[in-house]
């Protein structure tokens, strides 16, 4: 094999669709182990190789263009190829790569992301956020929100109010913190996790979780009260948090009912415990505002966020963290003995405010909010026409269906059919990217998509919805 092309420098490999695709996929199973992959899979299937990117599209090393309706990885906000992104990431770059901000020092860049997402974040309910920690990812933003919760009840003087309640199948990283927070069993299962004092209660999923003849809305208040029975069962005074997605999304974009939020929001204000926003797909403009909170009118005390906010194109994480604790832990704390070598990146720092100067310029969350999130929503919940789906809803530019058997009778497939795996096979044949979690089939657009593209997307999701139909009927599974 020829492996010279493959480590050269990078503008050689330019044009890595025109190598050997064989050659790359036999390098990288070789050497790079990737995050939630089984390598002996990999092996003998060989990863997909993906070169380049513009706008709402990304092409692999065979040449062919796929629509991304994932953003990525719920990130590409503000679509692939935006110039001023890269020329603020290269300014920056060349003025200061880099200079820590321990040992009290800053960062330009780093104070001005600070002082805009304090100007963001809205300022509801007598609950103020004046003040940001920086990290490079979810899952560490994560990790510091336990340490900050924990510093801040030691500094009341209730250190023993540990627990931290999450729920079910959320997804709040992959740190030892993250995944224990997090409610994927996968996870669990390796490691000894979760870690002590982390506990969960059901998540609010109105198709799979609702009893038969039960409403939207009591179905919320239902699920919202398992808080309140989870906090009793361990006593009030033992229980430090309650952390939540707005809307749950590597779990499959659940979307809870209307009543949940703010039944949570009196259930933690009657227990004094603290609550965290895991917005760290839904902030940035994904569910129509740049922070998700307000769509659904709650107050949390600190909030996690990451993805977005570069859109993607350099890691940058963070807590918003809210008066409530930043008070106590400014007035009462000392020394936070934390931090990461990256807090306050100036590149990622001069990316993100890049990012959001762009997504303001051309009204991104507006759009999302007022003009193609309801679009998306009224050709995406006209799904629910379609023989194989069960539900389709969206919320903002999230959406996600779940592929039933049958539809009358809310029956799902045989797990080992692996319906969903299929229905994405079709998607990659067609040129969509589109995410199976088990037999839901989730979509997260970069927020640029016009009317247009959603048509273009909507298209392919029917193509390939039909294509699994079929498929469904050669095989026996479905009259
Ligand atoms: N919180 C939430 C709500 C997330 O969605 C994290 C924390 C962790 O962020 P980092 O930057 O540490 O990855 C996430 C990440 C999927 C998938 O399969 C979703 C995420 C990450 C990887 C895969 O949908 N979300």
């Amino acid at each position: 094999m020829n492996t010279s092309t493959l480590i050269a420098p990078p503008a050689l490999v330019r044009r890595a669709e025109q190598q050997d695709t064989k050659a790359i996929q036999a390098l990288d199973s070789a050497h790079f182990i990737h995050p939630f992959t089984d390598h002996g899979d990999l092996a003998t299937r060989g990863s997909r190789v993906i070169t380049r990117a513009d706008n709402i599209y990304i092409w692999d090393s065979e040449g062919a263009k796929i629509l991304d309706a994932m953003s990525g990885l719920w990130c590409v906000n503000a679509g692939y190829g935006r110039k001023e992104l890269a020329d603020a990431g290269y300014q920056q770059t060349m003025t200061l790569p880099f200079y820590n901000t321990f040992f009290q020092t800053t960062n330009v860049p780093a104070v001005q992301l600070a002082t805009k997402l304090a100007q963001l974040a809205p300022q509801g309910g007598g609950r103020k956020f004046e003040h940001v920690f920086f990290s490079s990812s979810g899952s560490e933003s994560n990790d510091t929100n336990v340490r900050m919760v924990r510093r801040y009840w030691d500094l009341l003087g209730q250190p023993q109010r540990k627990v931290i309640i999450s729920r079910h199948n959320a997804y709040h990283g992959s740190t030892m913190a993250g995944a224990s927070l997090g409610g994927m069993s996968g996870m669990h299962a390796q490691g000894d996790l979760p870690i002590p004092d982390i506990v969960h209660i059901e998540q609010p999923h109105f198709f799979e979780n609702a009893n038969p003849g039960e409403t939207e809305a009591d179905f919320g208040l239902r699920a919202a009260r398992w808080l309140e029975e989870k906090i009793l069962s361990i006593g009030a005074d033992k229980v430090a948090a309650f952390i939540a997605e707005p809307v749950q999304g590597a779990g499959g974009v659940i979307i809870p009912p209307e009543t949940y939020w703010p039944e949570i929001q009196r259930i933690v204000d009657k227990h004094g415990i603290l609550l965290i926003s895991d917005e760290v797909i839904c902030a940035f403009g994904r569910l129509g505002h740049w922070f998700a909170y307000e769509k659904f009118g709650y107050r949390p005390d600190l909030i996690t966020f990451a993805k977005g906010v570069t859109s993607g194109y350099i890691p940058l994480g963070g807590v918003m963290v809210g008066d409530r604790v930043a008070k106590v832990l400014i007035e009462k704390g000392g020394e936070f003995n934390h931090g990461y070598t990256y807090s306050g990146h100036p590149v990622a720092c001069a990316v993100a405010l890049a990012n959001i100067e762009l997504m303001e310029r051309e009204k991104l969350v507006e759009r999302v909010k007022d003009d193609t999130g309801p679009y998306l929503a009224e050709r995406f919940d006209a799904l629910e026409q379609h023989p194989l789906v069960g539900a389709a809803q969206t919320c903002g530019f999230v959406g996600g269906l779940v592929l039933v058997k049958d539809k009358a009778k809310k029956q799902m497939f045989d797990e080992a059919l692996g319906v969903g795996m299929k229905c994405r096979a079709h998607c990659f044949r067609n040129g969509l990217i589109m995410r199976a979690v088990g037999d839901r089939m989730i979509i997260a657009p970069p927020l640029v998509m016009t009317r247009a593209q959603v048509d273009e997307m909507m298209d392919l999701i029917h193509r390939c919805l039909d294509a699994t139909l079929e498929e469904l009927r050669a095989e026996g599974q479905l009259a």
